[in-house]
């Protein structure tokens, strides 16, 4: 590390020390430890201010689907900027990076929806579903229809309003919960079999947790639900890949009670599944999809609602004014790097790429590490992926929360210049799809190396 370097990482870590509140983070654990500075990137390396690369198996924050340093997007976003900075589309106005956005977007995204609605972020976009699924059962002359149908453990987001469709205690505990959300079951099978003690078929959970969104709409009554919300794979409450009996139990109960079905493809979207949506993967065909995230492959922040063609119908021909929006809905810049970026996929066919030859590679590897003693299972489908690690693999058995083996994993990864996220016990990967067979070799020589360092820390 040079010298010119160590002064400028001790400089950004004093002024963010000492000014700088970060997202989900402990301040005062923060303070004792200073934050780790990241500089530049480029592909799917981060470097931080020491001058150490990281590959980045995180994409981010699950957004830098294209990976770092795309041109394309950057003279986009260059070019936009000079040519109009900023308007807004209130008002009878639009601009050609939302026009032209809109109109890719009604392209890639399933054949029933063909309406946006923008904003800058999936938290806003929640939000956004919430006030147009009121709406929409409103102009229908049923306005006693509120109660949206959410998960345990779902992420939607960090506003009020999303903080309660999201299903995280930690976040309820600090502020509560707007009125008519409710929370049911997650299909997360290995959490369920480690704390159960014994067999369980993984079928017939899918089964009886989709069961329970019937059993909570005849507690609450149909006339007063909604929608039922969730994320096609979950994603912060740790990649949880449903059984494969859920989705069409879950599609077919919406279908029956004539509700409202809502996919976060906030995080599955834009090809991360190996589909250009998780719902494509599934064949969900929702009525309403909140993205953001790899939209721009994080480039800038911008998030939208995807409206299907029968709720578009009511609220454009029979809603009148629709009295929501933000300063920056469909923001030209963030619009302009939104059109390059799904260009750039186009243009590169990655979703086929990742489809045919990147993700099968990656599953197949991210396999190989359930051979280590810590992780008790593997989970991941196309370009998202988890290792859950144990105490006691051949009988389910987890480490207590207080052990923090999960933050210590993380801990060895960064000292091994490799992202994973861990959420609780559970080492995440969400990687650029941009990755290449080399790469994931290099992560799982990464992995492997910080799950035998893990593994000896517990010793
Ligand atoms: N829906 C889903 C499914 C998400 O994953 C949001 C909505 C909210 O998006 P915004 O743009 O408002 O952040 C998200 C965001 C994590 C982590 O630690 C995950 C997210 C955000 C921040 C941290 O895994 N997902």
């Amino acid at each position: 590390m040079s010298q010119t370097k160590a002064v400028n990482t001790e400089k950004w870590q004093g002024l963010d020390g000492a000014h700088h509140l970060h997202p989900f983070t402990n301040p005062k654990e923060l303070k004792q430890q200073a934050a780790r500075i990241i500089e530049s990137a480029n592909g799917v390396y981060l470097t931080d201010s020491d001058g150490n690369d990281y590959l980045d198996m995180m994409a981010g924050l699950w957004c830098v689907n294209m990976g770092y340093g795309q041109k394309d997007i950057i003279a986009a976003a260059s070019a936009q900027i000079e040519q109009l900075p900023y308007y807004n589309a209130f008002f009878k106005t639009s601009h050609p990076p939302a026009a032209e956005l809109s109109g890719l977007l009604a392209e890639v995204t399933p054949a029933h929806m063909n309406h946006t609605f923008f904003t800058s972020s999936g938290s806003e976009a929640n939000d956004t579903v919430i006030r147009m699924a009121w709406r929409y059962w409103d102009v229908l002359g049923k306005p006693e229809k509120r109660v949206i149908i959410s998960r345990k453990n779902a992420y939607h987001g960090s506003t009020i309003a999303a903080s309660s469709l999201g299903g995280m205690e930690d976040m309820h505990k600090q502020g509560g919960i707007i009125p008519d959300i409710v929370h049911v079951e997650q299909p997360h099978w290995f959490a369920k079999r480690c704390e159960l003690g014994h067999d369980l078929d993984a079928n017939e959970f899918g089964r009886e947790v989709a069961q329970s969104i019937a059993d909570k709409i005849e507690e609450l009554g149909v006339d007063k639900v909604a929608a039922f919300i969730a994320e096609p794979i979950q994603g912060a409450g740790g990649v949880i890949v449903p059984p494969e009996t859920y989705w069409p139990e879950v599609k077919k109960i919406c279908d029956h009670y004539g509700i409202l079905l809502v996919a976060d493809e906030v995080i599955c979207g834009f090809g991360r599944t190996g589909h250009w949506f998780g719902t494509d993967l599934y064949d969900l065909k929702p009525d309403l999809m909140p993205i953001a995230k790899g939209l721009s492959s994080g480039y800038l922040p911008i998030g939208g609602v995807m409206v299907a063609d029968r709720v578009a119908d009511v609220l454009i021909n029979q809603g009148g004014e629709f009295n929501h929006g933000f300063t920056y809905s469909g923001h030209p810049v963030c619009a302009a790097a939104a059109v390059a970026n799904i260009k750039l996929m186009q243009k590169e066919n990655i979703v086929q790429k990742v489809h045919d030859e990147t993700a099968p590679y990656l599953q197949k590897r991210l396999r190989e590490l359930g051979e280590h003693a810590l992780v008790g299972q593997v989970r991941g489908v196309g370009m998202l992926g988890a290792l859950e690690l144990v105490k006691d693999k051949e009988n389910f058995i987890k480490f207590d929360k207080d052990d923090n083996v999960g933050t210590i994993c993380r801990t060895h990864s960064f000292d091994n210049h490799l992202i994973m996220r861990a959420v609780g016990d559970a080492m995440i990967i969400s990687p650029p799809l941009v990755l290449e067979k080399s790469e994931i070799d290099l992560f799982i020589e990464r992995a492997w190396k910080s799950l035998d360092l893990t593994q000896k820390d517990i010793k």
